[in-house]
């Protein structure tokens, strides 16, 4: 790898193993540097593996006077397969909470000696068994759906007394959560994926850990995490991050503060722990194929630091597409933490790509549930994409009706199947990368509060189900209309060069009908937004600068073929979608 020094933390039970002498003796691989920790149960140790070494196990030698400790450490080839190919605007995301899909492997869903035992699926917070068996079993699913990446919250063991079904409280950065499955079946799920030309995004977490990761049970130094002289939470407020009147207290509490009490807020300004969190994400990278990368929490982790773990991934994988989890209020504060527009502003983010939280919560919400005003309905969403200028590349940006943290999009539109079926065909044709949470293609409901009500489990995922949602016989006919019209766009999307890597051109809403275009030399798409409960009438004049020589639109989901030589009639609550001829 171009990187090829690699810091080891090694760690053992004697209280004393830091006074320990370190030998390794392995061909290609030289011992640079060994320092003991303020704690003495830790050594680190710095390696470099030159380009003569070969597959094969290094053995470290630990001896501190007549005791001597030998540890083996596997040494392996390359990926045969280059991953960090790279998700982009061709794909279309879907998103996996693998404990609520599907339970593939009943046998793993209890493990004995790990801390939370819970196994009861009609109570929110605990464990429901699904797993990466679950997840394996339904690509033929995910393929027909048209999905081309899938997203799975994180996998690497959670184990805590509680809470541990989200993933997002790693306990071991080096093994796969025992109840999802383990590191080889992790590794055969991205096999499996490449094997359909489909792709794997990790769910990558550097700002905090669980509270009962050995690293924080037993520091290897005192500075490891951010801690306060009291509990002190993050106050979720990004604003201080770039305002230029802000507080330097409240900068410290919005970067250092801890998520939850349970969510020790790690200090990334150490070097060892730096080192820790780049180390894994390469290793990920490489050891799963993993092809795209997602950081939790972006905006609370020190953005110094995480332009340096970018450049990291970037360096060793150039096509890798990283997008950062951006839940703020404004494009411009949304900007600010990925490659943007911006001059003179004190820190330049290196970050390709971001979930974009403000099309989705001041855009196509407002767009299908309020009326038309000047700043409101369609308006919203018109406005919001309008600032795109500020982004270096906002085809880069990660498009969504739900995720795992937020109120599901058909709850939202209060269960109006039209207004879902707007918001789909909008997530599948605008600029960007299109990302789905498990379910929204089935109707699945559930507003976030608390957010365990948006993580119900997939009906069908699970043996005794009593609907199986996986199947068209098993849905009724509101889902399969939903599982359609998803599958009809995302496979038209898939032969679209204009949608997945062409332009777009937007006008200016008109009495609730928003209408814009994705373009390029060889297609130009179409979209009829009516925002409005009864049929609007679109005169095609307005648009010919786009429209041009086209006199037909084949419409993507009906078939039907409209001539643009009239005034277009669209029915209420309806987004067109139209291959022009
Ligand atoms: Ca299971
Ligand atoms: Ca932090």
């Amino acid at each position: 790898m171009k990187n090829n020094k690699v810091q080891i933390l090694a760690r053992s039970t004697d209280a004393a193993f830091s006074k320990n002498t370190v030998n390794v003796n392995y061909p290609g691989l030289t011992l640079d540097k060994v320092t003991p920790m303020e704690n003495g149960k830790y050594i680190s140790i710095d390696v470099t593996i030159t380009s003569e070494a070969k597959p094969g196990t290094a053995i470290f030698e630990f001896k501190s006077g007549k005791k001597s400790q030998k540890v083996n450490w596997p040494i392996k080839a390359r990926n045969p397969r280059t991953p960090g190919v790279g998700v982009t605007s061709e794909d279309f995301i879907y998103l996996i909470m693998p404990d609520r899909f599907s339970n593939g492997d009943p046998t793993n869903d209890k493990i004995a000696g790990l801390k939370d035992q819970t196994l009861h699926r009609d109570s929110i917070f605990h464990r429901h068994g699904g797993d990466i068996q679950g997840i394996i079993n339904h690509l033929d699913y995910l393929q027909d759906l048209g999905v081309t990446a899938v997203w799975l919250m994180p996998v690497f063991q959670n184990d805590m007394p509680n809470r541990s079904e989200h993933g997002y409280a790693m306990t071991n950065h080096y093994v796969v959560e025992p109840r999802l499955g383990n590191n080889d079946l992790y590794k055969k799920l991205g096999d499996e994926l490449h094997k359909r030309n489909m792709k794997l995004v990790q769910d990558a977490v550097y700002n905090h850990v669980g509270l009962y990761h050995f690293f924080v049970q037993e520091k290897p130094t005192k500075d490891w995490l951010h801690e306060w002289p009291a509990y002190t939470n993050t106050t979720y407020k990004d604003q201080p991050l770039m305002d230029r009147y802000y507080s330097g207290a409240d900068r410290k509490r919005m970067s250092d503060g801890w998520f939850t009490p349970m969510m020790p807020d790690l200090n990334q300004n150490n070097p060892y722990v730096a080192n820790f969190l780049i180390q894994h994400a390469l290793w990920s990278v490489e050891e799963f194929g993993v092809d795209g990368w997602r950081v939790d929490t972006y905006i609370y982790n020190d953005l110094e630091f995480m332009n340096r773990c970018n450049q990291a991934l970037y360096n060793e994988y150039p096509n890798i597409s990283i997008f950062g989890e951006t839940w703020v209020h404004g494009v411009t504060t949304q900007a600010y933490f990925v490659k943007n527009n911006f001059n003179n502003i004190p820190f330049k983010s290196n970050l390709n790509g971001i979930t974009d939280f403000q099309t989705n919560m001041y855009g196509i919400g407002n767009a299908v549930n309020e009326p038309f005003g000047w700043t409101n309905g369609v308006n919203k969403l018109y406005q919001t994409l309008a600032a795109d200028f500020v982004y270096e590349n906002p085809m880069n940006n990660v498009n969504f009706l739900d995720n795992h943290d937020m109120s599901r999009f058909y709850s939202v539109v209060g269960e109006d199947i039209n207004k879902h079926k707007m918001g789909i065909a909008w997530l599948l044709t605008c600029r960007g990368i299109p990302q789905m949470y498990y379910g929204t293609e089935v109707l699945m409901k559930g507003f976030s509060n608390p957010d365990g009500w948006v993580r119900l489990d997939f009906p069908g995922g699970w043996a005794n189900d009593k609907a199986n949602k996986f199947t068209a016989a098993g849905r009724n006919e509101k889902e399969n209309d939903a599982f359609e019209w998803t599958k009809k766009i995302a496979n038209f999307r898939k032969n679209s060069s204009a949608i997945k890597t062409g332009k777009m051109m937007q006008f200016v809403p008109e009495d609730g009908v928003y209408v814009y275009f994705r373009y390029d030399d060889n297609q130009t798409v179409m979209c009829i937004m009516n925002t409005n409960e009864k049929s609007s009438i679109v005169d095609p004049l307005r648009f010919s600068e786009i429209i041009k020589t086209n006199t037909l639109g084949k419409e993507v989901t009906t078939g039907t073929s409209i001539s643009l030589k009239d005034k277009v009639t669209i029915p209420g609550r309806y987004v067109m979608v139209l291959d022009l001829k």
